[in-house]
């Protein structure tokens, strides 16, 4: 079975966030997401609206993913990939290059963002469609 692992946020779930998950899953046969903690958000400097109980629970009900797990800290990934026997780690290609330590573990892919839409710009257009 070819596993593959993403990692992230996914706050106010977008289709930005189905694209990718849905092609991760492309690349195997099972698709574990990492996702951030709410305390690690806070090491990233990210305020995530849903908590991460219920960022996990809305994952979980996504097609394209089998697994769930946290994501604690920056250093987690290679143990993780040796953990749960990973042949493929994908990230959106804002992060390109950032994890090409992974290579000697597994496969690395970075794919391309999906244009005009973030978490960040919904929280924008929602404040101002609120505020006038
Ligand atoms: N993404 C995307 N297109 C968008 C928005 C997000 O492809 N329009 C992708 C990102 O590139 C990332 C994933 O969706 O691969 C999750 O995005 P975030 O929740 O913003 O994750 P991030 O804060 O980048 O956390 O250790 C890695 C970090 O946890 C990644």
């Amino acid at each position: 079975m070819k596993k593959v692992i993403t990692y992230g946020t996914f706050d106010l779930l977008h289709t930005g966030h189905i694209n990718i998950l849905k092609r991760a899953k492309e690349y195997g046969d099972y698709l574990i997401v990492a996702i951030s903690t709410d305390e690690f958000n806070d090491i990233k400097n990210k305020k995530a609206y849903y908590s991460f109980e219920q960022r996990k629970a809305i994952l979980e009900a996504i097609r394209y993913v089998d697994e769930v797990i946290p994501e604690e800290t920056w250093e987690q990934k290679v143990e993780d990939v040796q953990k749960y026997d990973i042949d493929v780690f994908v990230m959106g290609d804002d992060w390109k290059g950032k994890f090409d330590f992974l290579k000697e573990y597994c496969e690395v892919i970075y794919l391309p963002r999906t244009v005009g839409i973030s978490t960040t710009q919904i929280k924008k257009d929602l404040n101002k469609a609120h505020n006038g």
